[in-house]
């Protein structure tokens, strides 16, 4: 057990442009976690065949590119306890239709293209998915007092 597991969490083109984001990073903040990494990216295709390199050869990839290449991303990196498998649980599950209320798909997701967020779904791809997002010096490093109330 770690207090400083990394996960990595994206708001895909959709929750920028519905004016999501503050109602998203409230979760993670209020949950206890730290926020080592922010920024606005519009992502590249080669960057998004790298992220999604698992899904390249699948038949919904190209609406997928051209719907994540619409406009901004805001790309974040998340530190604490059970980060990745708490992340998803706060995101909920990957299509809408199975995602309860209260997580972020189950509140503001209706189509599993436009499902809002993104999560790591284990802690190897969130090493991957954070170095290929960020670089190093964009990864700040800091304590927050407060925590010793949630840990
Ligand atoms: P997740 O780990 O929640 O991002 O889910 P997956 O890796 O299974 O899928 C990645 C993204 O592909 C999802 F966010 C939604 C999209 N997708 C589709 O658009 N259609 C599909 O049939 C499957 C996935």
């Amino acid at each position: 057990m770690s207090n400083n597991e990394r996960t990595f969490i994206a708001i895909k083109p959709d929750g920028v442009q519905r004016g999501l984001i503050s109602n998203i990073l409230s979760r993670f903040e209020n949950k206890g976690y730290k926020l080592v990494g922010i920024k606005l990216v519009t992502p590249t295709e080669n960057l998004l065949k790298q992220h999604y390199a698992e899904h390249v050869d699948k038949p919904f990839f190209p609406k997928m590119l051209s719907y994540m290449m619409s406009g901004p991303v805001l790309a974040t990196v998340w530190e604490g306890k059970d980060a990745v498998k708490q992340g998803r649980s706060i995101l909920g599950a990957t299509n809408p239709l199975n995602s309860a209320p209260g997580t972020i798909r189950g509140d503001f997701a209706l189509d599993m293209g436009r499902n809002v967020v993104h999560g790591s779904d284990s802690v190897e791809s969130a090493n991957r998915e954070i170095n290929l997002w960020f670089k190093k010096e964009e990864l700040v490093d800091y304590k927050i007092s407060q925590l010793s109330w949630i840990y």
